[in-house]
């Protein structure tokens, strides 16, 4: 048979059929991350998608789902459902996964880092190689770190230059290792997904949090309801892109180094911007009418003293070892 003694409708259908099979060639992926629509995560996560839409000529596409929308709004379960292939991807932090992977705690261990490069040393050395490989083991492949930064601390009720002054706040943390470091600091810590936290430091259920600067207190405008920030650089997250094990097995060599590269580009421009947001961010801050404290080097050493119970605690759940490797990547930085 051939078409012209086909009627028009037939012919139709053939070719919508032909579409369709066209169309199933091309891939969209979800993406879930728990922040909102305005920070450095969806940006890094819209980044990767269209890295990726043009590597494989629009073949596969990424679609970006903020707010832990796809979790029902509970950030802790993301990492969970990419394991078992219910998500395709994820964008979280290192604090988020540790109910899956406690060693995940390792990372925000208080004041493990002074600064950048010896973060740069774990999260791109054998250490986040280490951390990927016990996430591979939950089904998660690691595509690339990137960065939530480190996290400071605001407030309501008063600048906060000492141990002391964290006494009897009512504290909103993200996740287990943060309600024993506030409790070694004398707070009350209360877990709260972010997607909660706004509403309930806007109404007073709690009279602070702690976030990294570039990543989230500015672009989701913590600063419009806290007035103090204490940068005591206290904990570092990091970020990183996920993806389940079911769909990377299901690519071909090809495809996966596709997937990879541009997850390691999207999450560098992703560090930078982190980065360049955080830099310019203290004068941002106190612009916008916050007070913003910088401590000094012996304040800071008066903190890490207060939470080092806490260190040592988790240092321990981690497992010795890890720590290990954590500390000689830092030392080989110093
Ligand atoms: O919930 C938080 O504080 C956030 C956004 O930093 C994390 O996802 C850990």
């Amino acid at each position: 048979m051939t078409f012209s003694k086909l009627g028009n409708t037939a012919l139709a259908t053939l070719l919508a059929g032909a579409m369709m099979v066209g169309a199933a060639a091309a891939e969209t992926l979800r993406l879930s991350h728990n922040t909102g629509d305005t920070t450095t995560w969806q940006k890094g996560a819209e980044k990767f998608g269209e890295l990726l839409s043009e590597a494989t000529d629009g073949e596969m596409t990424v679609r970006v789902f903020p707010n832990a929308q796809l979790a029902g709004g509970d950030q802790m379960r993301q990492a969970e459902m990419v394991g078992r292939g219910a998500v395709d991807l994820v964008v979280t932090s290192a604090i988020n996964v540790t109910p899956l992977v406690p060693e995940m705690a390792a990372f925000s261990l208080p004041y493990l880092y002074a600064n950048y490069d010896e973060v740069d040393a774990t999260t791109q050395g054998e250490p986040g190689a280490k951390l990927a490989e016990i996430l591979a083991g939950k089904g998660i492949i690691v595509l690339a770190w990137g960065e939530n930064g480190f996290r400071e601390v605001t407030n309501n009720t008063r600048p906060i230059h000492s141990p002391e002054d964290m006494k009897g706040l009512n504290m909103r943390v993200a996740g287990p290792m943060y309600i024993d470091v506030m409790n070694a600091l004398g707070a009350n810590p209360q877990q709260m997904q972010w997607g909660e936290t706004m509403t309930a430091l806007q109404q007073g259920v709690v009279d602070g949090q702690e976030n990294p600067i570039g990543a989230v207190i500015i672009p989701q405008q913590v600063y419009e309801v806290q007035k103090y920030l204490t940068a005591w650089h206290y904990s570092y997250d990091p970020i990183f892109i996920g993806i389940s094990q079911k769909k990377w097995d299901s690519y071909d060599a090809e495809t996966q180094a596709k997937v990879k590269a541009a997850a390691e580009e999207a999450m560098a421009y992703q560090r930078d911007i982190s980065r360049e947001a955080t830099a310019s961010g203290i004068a941002f801050l106190r612009d916008k009418g916050m007070e913003v404290y910088e401590p000094t080097a012996e304040e800071l050493a008066a903190f890490k003293a207060a939470t080092q119970p806490a260190f040592d605690e988790w240092a321990a759940k981690v497992g010795p070892e890890l720590v290990e490797s954590f500390q000689s990547a830092i030392d080989g930085a110093k």
